[in-house]
């Protein structure tokens, strides 16, 4: 009796567990903020391009000698000299390309969906 009792655990288990894996998936992506990283090195962002979703943050890291300044209409980082980073957590949905405030031929863009 309990191994048939088992077996029957066993089976529905089965049977929940892609339904309860697709379901906390879906959740779980926005439950779940992630981090994306810019790099600034030779006088360029890496990515150029960048999308990300409301609630997720992005970090910048210079790793040139000279320093960079992130800035865009709607945000403007510290200045930030040869390893150091500046985060911003994405609000708003929207374009906001931005540029090195010092080095104003520096662009890229954020994309926030
Ligand atoms: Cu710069």
């Amino acid at each position: 009796m309990a191994m048939r009792i088992a077996i029957v655990c066993a089976f529905f288990s089965v049977l929940l567990t892609p339904a309860f894996g697709v379901h906390a998936g879906s959740a779980g992506q926005k439950a779940a903020p992630k981090t994306y990283h810019v790099v600034i090195k030779g006088f360029k962002f890496e990515p150029e391009k960048l999308g990300v979703e409301v609630g997720d943050t992005v970090t910048w890291t210079n790793e040139d000698i000279v320093p960079h300044i992130v800035t865009a209409e709607k945000f403007k980082s510290k200045r930030m000299d040869q390893g150091e980073s500046w985060s911003f957590k994405a609000k708003q949905k929207g374009d906001f390309p931005y540029i090195c405030g010092f080095h104003p031929t520096m662009k890229a863009e954020l994309v926030v969906y």
